[in-house]
């Protein structure tokens, strides 16, 4: 039997510190993964479980986007996927008993890792007006308290529906349907938060804002260049891929401000060789980049290509390209010493990194958070596009932009409409179908929700899924937010901080997840989903529900529509709710790509979006053509005495879900608040090694932004910056602090002076 969720809270913060390692997965995270399961659940569950990730007739696992290869391993899932099938599979579980011991107040001075470990969410809750406790409701009930706040509102713009990124394509489809009938554009998202910036710079410059390589791609590729992204901790079966086109011949380069583990060394867990042994080198050359520094180095290479002799594809350019020539005027004058400076790098290995391009005839270039989250984000995508484009590198086999999504299926849920500035082709599309006028204004992101709710314009707050309060930037400011509305709505599955931090009244909505069989009047239902490189396939859990009468969250969008637009609303809720074939045969009316969609996703792995750049160099921009863009040359600036700080993930979490407190490839155990701080910064700040102190961020504000007590690392990080985990540090990160055009927060750019541990 699964064991007893910890009675006390044991995220007691004394984080120790061992040497980094330089390798990842092998036997022990095969052992972790076990472990971690097992805490969860029993053994049967366990195995009736972790065999039926990422499998054709399985469930896609909740973990990262990363595509599952045609032929999926047998064990197609790595040590933090399983982490995450435990998180949710868990035999724990929340009553109403437990609502009624612990008051919200007291739940709210616990840490978000002791939250996770109660167990899984069985029951509507409802947070009355002015009570301590929450307490038992019945689902009609819900919808209706939730129905009658948005029938109070002045205007529909009252009210903001966020989503997390594990939603499925049926109730995102839904969703934003139920959100536009109501008369809202209001559909921020976590991807406002993760990938925005992708997306910007890259409808801008290519017409499609996604990735346009395929793991096959990634196969043939010369040449593949990591920047700003961790996948040895976040994509762990992206190491596979890597693994795979090595041995066909790649070379393998990572920008990075810290030396990560996964990406030098990977042991295969899934095959002999990975378990004992080396394991394969991944990495050959390695660029230690300061933060922020990758447009300059990106503008560098450009430079350097447009130098050499034949060093540009000039075919394609002619007959694809726009705005080349004002784009090589400005590459050609970029300034060495500007380059130098803001990337920290010796000019050799950029010349280095030049040459491995020139000799490449197939690039691909893979990135993360680690360029998203700058204030200057999508000047940084625009000029990796540059850089693309310059050699052909688009639309060809091996070849080609590769935004490694995050939550299993962001990517998804925006190609159904989650979005606050929809495409107008898309809201025709959804006019003809379900004869209405979708409101045509766009709607507020998260960084702007936060603000309308902060102002009182927004009123009612309803969150499919995610953490809105730990996940968005300024705590102080997003909580109080919260705390200003008149309804707050969370739809989830395990218990988290959104639910502490309410409105004036609050719901709990629980639903199922990936793994929980999903069974209506007419039978067992899946959903589908969208991984990182556009391939939608099916996914259905086996898993006896928690609790009986939880709700999928298709359903609770059904009922909450019905509730909430009459009886006379014309679109067929009950029947979308009891059969998602239906709601697929809407999806292939409106939107491109999914015609035949309840035929074709029968087929094994299921079928690929098309993608005008990537199938046949269409373009659909607004020149119609793929756009060189020119750039102006920033870096971040790092005034004396100061460090920028980055908030990045741990091994062990998942976004804000704590799953324990090491981060075994940097080699920090049994803590979480920890600064890593190159040593001859240290020196210069005047930080002890093991010594604690408070980080303070600065912003033109004025507004003292405080972390206490966080323990300092010396660690080999490049010169200037800092790094620290998220979400424990987002209330350094300022709420206007956005990165321009996707107004994305700067997460991986703050800028903190040290203070004496006030707590101390
Ligand atoms: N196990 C696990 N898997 C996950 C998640 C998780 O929390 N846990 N989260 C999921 C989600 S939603 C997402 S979006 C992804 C996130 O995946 P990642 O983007 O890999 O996650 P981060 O930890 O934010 O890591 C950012 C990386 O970028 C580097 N970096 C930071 N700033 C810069 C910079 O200026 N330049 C360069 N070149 N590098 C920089 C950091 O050192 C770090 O290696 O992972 C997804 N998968
Ligand atoms: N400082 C800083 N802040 C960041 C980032 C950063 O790097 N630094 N990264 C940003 C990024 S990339 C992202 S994507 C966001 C993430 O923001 P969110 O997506 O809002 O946060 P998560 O922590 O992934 O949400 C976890 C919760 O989702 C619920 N949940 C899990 N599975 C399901 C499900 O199947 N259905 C439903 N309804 N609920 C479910 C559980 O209740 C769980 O507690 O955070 C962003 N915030
Ligand atoms: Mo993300």
């Amino acid at each position: 039997m699964a064991k007893q969720a910890p009675q006390s809270d044991p995220a007691q913060d004394a984080p120790e510190v061992g040497a980094p390692q330089h390798a990842a997965a092998g036997l022990k995270a095969v052992r972790q993964s076990l472990a971690m399961a097992g805490e969860q659940m029993s053994a049967r569950r366990t195995l009736a479980t972790l065999t039926k990730v990422n499998q054709h007739g399985g469930f896609d696992c909740p973990g990262c986007a990363w595509p599952e290869p045609d032929k999926p391993h047998t064990a197609e899932f790595c040590e933090n996927g399983a982490k995450a099938v435990a998180e949710e599979a868990t035999e724990r579980r929340i009553t109403r008993a437990f609502f009624a011991e612990h008051p919200v107040a007291e739940l709210a001075g616990r840490s978000g890792y002791w939250l996770g470990q109660q167990g899984r969410l069985t029951e509507p809750m409802l947070l009355a007006e002015g009570a301590t406790h929450y307490a038992p409701i019945g689902w009609d009930e819900a919808f209706a308290i939730i129905a009658q706040e948005l029938t109070a509102l002045d205007t529909p713009d009252g009210a903001a529906f966020y989503t997390s990124g594990r939603t499925s394509n049926e109730a995102a489809f839904s969703y934003q349907l139920f959100a536009r009938k109501l008369g809202t554009n209001n559909l921020p998202d976590c991807s406002n938060m993760c990938h925005e910036s992708s997306g910007s710079a890259l409808v801008e410059t290519l017409g499609v804002g996604k990735g346009s390589v395929s793991l096959k791609d990634l196969y043939q590729a010369d040449l593949i260049i990591v920047a700003g992204q961790n996948p040895g901790t976040n994509h762990p079966r992206m190491l596979s891929a890597l693994e795979r086109a090595k041995r066909a011949g790649a070379t393998i380069v990572s920008v990075n401000p810290l030396p990560e583990a996964g990406l030098e060394r990977f042991k295969n867990p899934q095959h002999a060789r990975g378990l004992v042994g080396g394991g394969t080198k991944l990495t050959d050359l390695f660029l230690q980049i300061r933060l922020g520094g990758d447009l300059a180095l990106f503008r560098a290479l450009n430079q350097l290509i447009l130098a050499a002799d034949g060093g540009v594809d000039e075919a394609f350019i002619a007959e694809h390209c726009h705005g080349y020539e004002e784009f090589a005027a400005e590459a050609k004058s970029t300034d060495r010493q500007q380059v130098l400076a803001a990337t920290g790098l010796p000019w050799e290995q950029i010349e280095q990194l030049a040459e491995l391009v020139l000799k490449s005839q197939k690039v691909i270039v893979c990135w993360a958070m680690g360029l998203t989250q700058h204030k200057h984000s999508v000047p940084t995508i625009r000029e990796v596009v540059n850089f693309l484009l310059l050699r052909g590198n688009v639309g060809r086999p091996g070849a080609g932009v590769c935004p490694v999504r995050g939550h299993s299926n962001v990517q998804g849920d925006r190609t159904m409409g989650i979005f606050e500035r929809p495409a107008p082709a898309f809201l025709d599309a959804l006019e003809r179908e379900f004869d209405f006028r979708p409101p045509r204004e766009h709607g507020f992101d998260a960084v702007e929700s936060i603000r309308a709710m902060r102002d009182g314009r927004v009123k009612v707050f309803f969150a499919m899924g995610g953490n809105f309060v730990a996940a968005t930037p300024d705590t102080e400011v997003t909580e109080a937010a919260m705390r200003n509305c008149r309804l707050t709505v969370q739809v989830s599955t395990k218990l988290n901080r959104s639910h502490l931090v309410t409105g004036a009244r609050a719901l709990i909505l629980p639903t199922l997840g990936r793994t929980d069989r999903d069974r209506t009047e007419r039978g067992d239902q899946f959903v589908t989903v969208e991984d990182s490189m556009g391939m939608v396939h099916s996914s259905q859990g086996r898993l006896r529900p928690p609790a009986p009468g939880i709700l999928s969250e298709t359903a609770i969008v059904c009922r909450l529509a019905r509730a909430a637009l009459g009886p006379a609303d014309p679109t067929p809720w009950e029947e979308f709710a009891a059969d998602y074939g239906t709601i697929r045969e809407r999806i292939a009316k409106v939107v491109p790509g999914f015609s035949d969609f309840n035929t074709r996703i029968k087929a094994p792995g299921g079928f690929a979006l098309p993608h005008g750049p990537r199938d046949t160099r269409t373009f659909p921009t607004t020149t119609g053509k793929a756009n060189f863009t020119v750039n102006t040359l920033t870096a971040p600036e790092v005034p004396a005495g100061r460090l920028l700080l980055q908030t990045l993930r741990s091994h062990d979490q998942y976004n804000t879900t704590v799953y324990g407190l090491d981060d075994r490839y940097r080699g920090i155990t049994g803590g979480r608040r920890v600064v890593l701080v190159n040593p001859l910064d240290a020196a210069e700040l005047g930080l002890t090694e093991g010594g604690y102190v408070d980080l303070v961020s600065e912003w033109r504000d004025g507004v003292e932004r405080r972390a206490p007590r966080f323990k300092v690392v010396h660690y080999p990080v490049a010169r200037g910056g800092a790094a620290a985990y998220y979400p424990e540090t987002n209330v350094l990160v300022p709420l206007d602090s956005t990165a321009e055009i996707s107004n994305t927060p700067t997460s991986k750019a703050v800028l903190i002076r040290f203070e004496a541990d006030s707590a101390a």
